[in-house]
């Protein structure tokens, strides 16, 4: 059984065998909850990144697509590393974004994480609306067949947290 549950605050505080990173196909860093991420769990996940980089994706991670390194001092094992696709005037691909999440429960259950927090993947910096996003994110982590316990999100605000709270009623 799966349980999904949600809290607001800062993801990087979290304690959980997998935090789940909203990064870019360079995997080498950004702003956003990427740039706290890699400030707060220190320089050995950008190392295991310029790894990935310089071996399994030489050309960067593709949107919807997920990758572990370790979580370095964060209070996890490993991070998730996944894409988010773009919003923008033409709209964004859900598939992609629902993508996001069944890859990362994924590359969880072949860890054998039992728990996995998740940030609100594309609703900052790659403009995803809220609604939609809380909806194509709880409709995904439901869907997905995973052996994973505890699926919690992490959201930073109330606006965030009350479109998430929306969808899972
Ligand atoms: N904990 C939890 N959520 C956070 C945190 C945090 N510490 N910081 C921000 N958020 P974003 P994206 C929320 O922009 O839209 C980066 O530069 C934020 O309020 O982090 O997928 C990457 O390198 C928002 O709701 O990710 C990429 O280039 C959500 O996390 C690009 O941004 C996602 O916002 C990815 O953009």
């Amino acid at each position: 059984m799966t349980g999904i549950t949600l809290v607001q605050g800062d993801i990087t505080h979290q304690r959980a065998d997998a935090i789940v990173n909203a990064a870019n196909s360079s995997l080498l860093g950004g702003g956003g909850v990427d740039g706290a991420i890699h400030r707060r769990g220190g320089p050995a996940i950008l190392d295991a990144c310029r790894d990935l980089r310089a071996s399994r994706y030489g050309r960067g991670l593709p949107t919807g697509r997920a990758v572990a390194t370790t979580a370095g001092e964060l209070d996890a094992r490993w991070v998730i590393h996944t894409v988010g696709p773009v919003y923008n005037a033409a709209g964004g691909d859900p598939s992609l974004l629902a993508s996001c999440y069944r890859e990362s429960l994924r590359v969880a259950d072949e860890l054998g994480a039992r728990s996995v927090a998740f940030p609100a993947i594309s609703t900052g910096v790659y403009g995803w609306p809220l609604d939609d996003a809380a909806r194509i994110a709880v409709d995904a982590v439901r869907g997905a067949d995973t052996a994973v316990e505890e699926i919690r999100f992490v959201l930073f605000d109330d606006r965030a947290h009350e479109a998430f709270a929306a969808r899972l009623g």
